[in-house]
């Protein structure tokens, strides 16, 4: 490690320590003697301190360098098999009452939980570095910002959070003495302890992790404690854990929302822009959405992204809803991704990219399954293996990723890195279902849009595990990711309308991937969402037209602008938002039952828009 860098070799001496934060200090020194690590490393940010970790991790065999003509500063990771994607069900949220935490997650009491996990951690380091992560989500010195300090054995975290996160020096002067900040623990769990014959140390994996795992969050005190895993969501804390979990429940406390949600912008010919939040669950292309390239034939028209995945919103003074994107970084799917599914992404991940899991070329490229009509004669899998088309399994792992700074999106939209954020005139909630649901539908008011976001669901894919075509309720894309009792967080979102100073944005429903009786897809999706988005941009501004049903309101064929789609028939149009009244009242019956699963912190308003939904839906013909 470079001299410049404050690197505390045990027994820990602070002195030079780049903040003198006592509560930062003594949590470190906590962890440090917990733990056990041969040497502490505080993270500065700069490029020179990523350059000598990617370099330690080139020779260590966790990464692979890509060839620099092809892809410029680009890395690859193969992680180990068992440790390819976030595990829900080793996910836990330690509040004092099990009511707190709810019926969507995983509870133990603070001190069982206490108990459970420090046997694990202890020198869980040994014969490793712990890096000291100083990062905020959110611009730094924001409102709306937060500062978090994520303490990792892992390298590989190291640099993948300075893509994510606004990590480095420049946080230690934000958070001061005093400052606020989330205490983020992660250890890939593998000790490297001397052999008790010999007294060498073993050689070291090239994806060091534990077969346990546990993923553990106390709302109550801000804190994370992660072990076993190097993968996404489960070590890069400031994201899912951090951004999600816990900034839901600091939000239902101080007034705000953390969603799961993409935030673009829609800007007119004529300049006026909108700016937009959307929820959709897994497997919906989030990232294509946000990063929308609209069809040629909308001349003037722009969309721009703010964020792929998370929103902070807050009311501002003015009553409207500010949000901003508390990450810096994109850790998107890798397979799927083209030129014809999103550009702007494949443009963004030309240079200064970690890939993780995809498959490596003859000439020091990367490849997926998605990437190129036809693929490459001759790969090597995510696994090390060779692999041609013939070999009858994936190259890439479905969720194989790519993990990148946001600014080198040619979408990127020029107030991403506001501090104030940017203001949402709607709110989108929509997921995968081949019947019911119309391509788009405003609904008729607050309360009634919280339901649709309440009640979403979508069917899995065969990219998910298990069988196609079954529905699975996920609340406002946020089932695997509130921190809180999910009937709270219903009552959250509805408790926004009390303030009458408040702007509320209109929530809007939408539906890519209906299907007609041959099981193709009625919509073409992608730039041609545009169209929708269109449709939505003139309801926010009091223009656009529809027609009323059991849902809200619905665009006619007339309502969207068809240039440069002047083919698509009228009549596949009225069965691609068509309402059936009887389907209607069977989801409503199974939107009662999948509320109730929440237990009795329904809202009653929940409840009654059901009821109301049932009535509707006898009426709709
Ligand atoms: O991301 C998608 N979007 C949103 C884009 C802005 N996908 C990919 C989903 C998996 C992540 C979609 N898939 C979308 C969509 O709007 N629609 C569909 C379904 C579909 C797939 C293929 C075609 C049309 C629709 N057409 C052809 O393949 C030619
Ligand atoms: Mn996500």
């Amino acid at each position: 490690m470079a001299q410049s860098l404050f690197t505390a070799v045990l027994p820990m001496d602070f002195s030079k320590a780049p903040t003198a934060h006592q509560e930062v200090l003594s949590w470190i020194s906590d962890v440090a003697t917990l733990c056990e690590p041969k040497a502490i490393h505080f993270c500065d940010g700069s490029e020179t301190e990523e350059l000598e970790l990617i370099e330690m991790m080139v020779r260590q065999g966790t990464l692979k360098k890509l060839n620099p003509e092809k892809r410029p500063g680009s890395y690859l990771a193969w992680s180990d098999p068992k440790d390819v994607a976030r595990v829900e069900d080793r996910t836990f949220v330690c509040t004092e009452n099990e009511v707190d935490a709810g019926p969507n997650n995983n509870w133990m009491s603070p001190d069982a939980m206490a108990e459970t996990l420090r046997p694990l951690f202890r020198g869980s380091m040994s014969g490793r570095t712990m890096y000291v992560i100083p990062f905020s989500m959110g611009p730094i010195g924001s409102p709306l910002a937060k500062i978090g300090i994520e303490i990792s054995d892992s390298p590989y975290v190291v640099v993948n959070m300075r893509r994510m996160t606004r990590m480095g020096a420049a946080v230690w002067d934000q958070l001061g003495l005093e400052g606020e900040f989330v205490k983020a623990l992660h250890t890939v769990g593998a000790p490297r302890r001397p052999d008790p014959l010999t007294g060498e140390i073993p050689a070291d994996k090239s994806w060091p992790c534990n077969s346990e795992k546990y993923i553990v969050h106390y709302p109550e005190r801000n804190e994370i404690w992660s072990f076993g895993s190097g993968y996404g969501g489960n070590a890069l804390l400031g994201k899912k854990c951090f951004a999600l979990r816990l900034a839901s429940m600091m939000g239902k406390k101080q007034g705000w929302l953390a969603e799961h949600m993409l935030i673009l912008g829609v800007e007119s010919p004529r300049g006026e822009k909108i700016y937009v939040g959307a929820a959709f669950p897994s497997a919906c292309g989030k990232t294509n959405f946000a990063m929308l390239v609209p069809p040629k034939a909308f001349d003037g028209w722009k969309v721009t992204t703010v964020g792929d995945d998370i929103a902070w919103i807050k009311p501002g003074a003015d009553g409207k809803f500010y949000a901003i994107n508390p990450e810096s970084g994109f850790f998107g799917v890798a397979p799927g991704t083209s030129l014809q599914t999103n550009p702007n992404a494949v443009k963004t991940i030309s240079k200064n990219v970690i890939f993780t899991n995809v498959a490596l070329t003859d000439d020091g490229d990367v490849w997926w399954e998605g990437l190129s009509k036809t693929p490459p004669e001759k790969l090597t899998d995510w696994q090390g293996q060779e692999w041609t088309p013939q070999s009858g399994r994936p190259a890439a792992h479905p969720n194989a990723r790519f993990t990148v700074a946001i600014e080198q999106c040619p979408s990127l939209d020029e107030k991403w890195n506001a501090p104030e954020g940017v203001p949402l005139s709607a709110l989108i909630f929509g997921g995968r279902r081949a019947g019911l649901v119309p391509l788009v539908y405003e609904a008729d008011s607050w309360a009634s849009g919280i339901y649709s976001g309440a009640t979403l669901a979508s069917e899995t894919t065969a990219a998910a595990a298990g069988a196609t075509g079954i529905v699975r309720r996920d609340p406002m894309a946020m089932l695997p990711f509130c921190g809180y009792n999910m009937g709270d967080y219903f009552a959250h979102w509805l408790s926004f309308a009390e303030n009458t100073n408040n702007k509320l944005p209109k929530i809007f429903g939408v539906n890519w991937f209906r299907k007609d009786d041959d099981g193709k897809f009625m919509w073409p999706g992608f730039g041609d969402n545009m169209r929708v988005l269109k449709w939505i941009f003139e309801r926010v501004q009091g223009r656009g037209h529809g027609a009323h049903n059991a849902l809200g309101t619905t665009p006619t064929y007339d309502d969207l602008d068809w240039s440069g789609l002047e083919s698509f028939p009228r009549a596949a149009f009225e069965t691609l938002t068509k309402i059936d009244g009887p389907a209607w009242i069977e989801e409503t019956k199974s939107h009662r039952e999948a509320l109730a699963k929440f237990g009795d912190r329904i809202p009653t308003a929940m409840l009654a828009c059901n009821e109301q939904l049932m009535i509707r839906s006898h009426q709709q013909v």
